[in-house]
């Protein structure tokens, strides 16, 4: 079990002996663990193999809860958690997974409403039955009634890209050690680095599928075998995640890494261009069209005799720029296979150069222990300096973010003077090795305004205007908070400018329209957030932002030195929104960097 899957656990008991009313300190002492484990850089399982550390040693691990983390990792199960579920009605689970149903609202609905399913709840909000129970009201009935609709929908019912991404490199590595395997790769949603992926598509070359299949089901992480068939397996893996494997012959890994990873959409358009040129495409590769033959392959796809056969006349299905050759086309990002325009822009050898990770030279939103952050000053600065970036911004929170504790004037002067300090020390050594800008997350306040006023603002080197607070405001009133932040000289950049939570919590209502023009008048920049639960701005607005001239930056919003690894998550939603290294501010030098600036 890693980190996260045990914090996972922690919070699911802490939820649960809520629920039950059980004691306060209880409760706390397991929120209190997941969040630390969660925040964790070393895996508890190394921290208990090392053998002059002790997971007592952990800040909240007392005897108890390491006996727990023991457990956890020997068997991973907990038998608390299975007593607790097996106490505990199936509904509470179902309608805990309700954005801003905590176990206590859950308990009070069932306990005095008898609701036994979410179907029951939502026809109680809409009878006005909730509205009438002690501390709910009209709005908080209406507020559930959205929420319900945002959770049912399976859309929210996926595994982040980072975290589908931790399993697909652990089955690949896995998969890499059988002998069988000439090549493994990953396919589907996951390689298109789609914001969350529903199921693991692998690919594997080798000529034993039997052999192939077999090592998959001995993965330690393998669980129930929903099918097998020939060539292809479908299994569960952690997290109940479905894994689709599936073994191809060595000239056709490319035509079938081509065809599992999609998008369907852009298989459409790719199979009936190829028609056009009297040439059909499947998973095997490229054939000429006969008549009749497409008929044939669907009769056959899948039996290995057939693909054989259809080999013998195969003109491409080793590689994939073999196959989009074969139809006229350059190779094209799987990030972009989506179906819009990519097959246009290829046609015309306009396909947009995207940005890499290589391109970004610095990082511009991150905090510390002065306020949310895990990490000090100095160790996010050095965590900085060993990830190759050549300056970054510490922007911790403002002082309305009183949750985090968020620093007033002097509080902040104390840190900028930090900071003038340790530059000054890195510039000693001779050529420094980065630059620590001077900088702040402001809040746009409710009521219109910044928690910080200007005249502290004009001395940061950039600052980050974010909306925390009052999202449930009308649209009109948010938009105009957001815009006169950007039309304040001091805003660098607007921070999340959405607040989507990725299955948690949908965007506030917000006219991005508007927002994009003003930044685009001002030279303000737009933020996109490359927390996995982020990924905000989304695809669609980061690519008008482009298009109407903004510069976007990409941010990490660092609360750890870990954190700074989810630049990667930014990195792929920027390249889905068809970005190049020039749209993106922080891949200019500093100089250059400090020109761009309004
Ligand atoms: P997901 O799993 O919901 O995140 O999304 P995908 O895109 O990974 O979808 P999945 O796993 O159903 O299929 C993987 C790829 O295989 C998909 O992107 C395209 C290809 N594929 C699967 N079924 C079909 C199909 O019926 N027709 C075509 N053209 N392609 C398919
Ligand atoms: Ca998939
Ligand atoms: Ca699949
Ligand atoms: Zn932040």
């Amino acid at each position: 079990m890693t980190n996260s899957d045990i914090s996972s656990v922690f919070d699911h008991v802490a939820d649960l002996l809520e629920y039950q009313g059980g004691n306060v300190f209880r409760v706390r002492a397991y929120r209190n663990a997941a969040h630390t484990i969660s925040r964790m850089v070393e895996s508890l399982a190394s921290v208990r193999a090392a053998p002059d550390r002790k997971l007592t040693d952990i800040d909240g691990i007392g005897a108890d809860l390491a006996g727990k983390i023991e457990t956890l990792l020997d068997t991973g199960r907990l038998p608390l958690l299975d007593d607790l579920k097996a106490k505990i009605p199936a509904v509470v689970f179902e309608l805990m997974r309700v954005p801003g149903l905590g176990p206590k609202k859950v308990k009070v609905l069932v306990d005095e409403l008898r609701i036994d399913s979410l179907d029951a709840l939502e026809q109680a909000c809409r009878d006005g039955r909730v509205r009438d129970v002690k501390r709910f009201g009209a709005k908080t009935e209406a507020a559930i009634l959205d929420n319900i609709a945002f959770a049912k929908s399976p859309e929210h019912d996926r595994l982040l890209w980072e975290e589908a991404d931790e399993i697909v490199q652990t089955v690949l590595a896995w998969m890499r050690r059988c002998a069988a395997v000439r090549q493994a790769e990953g396919a589907g949603s996951w390689r298109r680095g789609r914001e969350t992926v529903g199921d693991i598509d692998i690919l594997v070359d080798s000529d034993d599928a039997a052999a192939v299949m077999d090592h998959l089901q001995a993965w330690k992480e393998c669980g129930d075998v929903l099918l097998r068939g020939d060539t292809k397996t479908s299994v569960r893996g952690p997290r109940g995640v479905q894994i689709d494997l599936r073994v191809v012959e060595h000239d056709s890994f490319g035509a079938a890494w081509q065809y599992f990873t999609g998008s369907k959409d852009h298989n459409v358009r790719l199979r009936s261009r190829a028609r056009d040129r009297k040439l059909t495409i499947n998973e095997y590769g490229v054939f000429p069209l006969v008549l009749g033959a497409d008929a044939d392959a669907k009769r056959v796809r899948g039996k290995k005799s057939a693909s054989r056969l259809s080999q013998a006349a195969a003109i491409a299905g080793r590689t994939e720029q073999d196959v989009y050759q074969a139809v006229g086309l350059p190779w094209i990002p799987p990030e972009i296979r989506e179906g819009g325009d990519e097959i246009a822009l290829a046609e015309r050898d306009e396909l947009p150069t995207l940005v890499s990770l290589d391109d970004i030279r610095g990082d511009l939103h991150m905090h510390t222990t002065a306020t949310d952050g895990e990490a000090t000053l100095g160790e996010m600065v050095r965590a900085a300096i060993e990830r190759g970036l050549a300056y970054i911004a510490v922007t911790d929170h403002g002082q309305r973010v009183t949750m985090a504790h968020g620093l007033d004037a002097k509080r902040l002067r104390k840190q900028w003077g930090e900071i003038d300090r340790l530059n000054d020390s890195l510039a000693e050594e001779g050529r420094p090795p980065i630059v620590v800008l001077k900088g702040i997350e402001v809040d746009m306040l409710e009521k219109g305004g910044l928690d910080l006023p200007d005249d502290v603002l004009e001395e940061a080197d950039w600052v980050v205007a974010s909306l925390h607070y009052g999202q449930n405001q009308p649209r009109d009133r948010i938009t105009k908070r957001i815009i006169e932040a950007i039309e304040n000289s001091c805003v660098s950049v607007i921070g999340h400018p959405t607040g989507r939570l990725i299955n948690r919590r949908p965007a506030y209502e917000v006219d991005m329209e508007a927002v994009i023009e003003a930044a685009a008048k001002t030279g303000t920049f737009l933020e996109i957030n490359a927390n996995p639960w982020r990924l905000d701005l989304n695809v669609p607005h980061a690519a008008a932002a482009k298009k109407a001239g903004v510069k976007l930056v990409i941010s990490t919003d660092a609360h750890s030195t870990r954190g700074l690894d989810v630049m990667r998550c930014g990195i792929l939603q920027a390249r889905r929104a068809g970005l190049e290294k020039e749209d993106i501010a922080n891949t200019r030098s500093l100089a250059q960097l400090k020109k761009l600036l309004k």
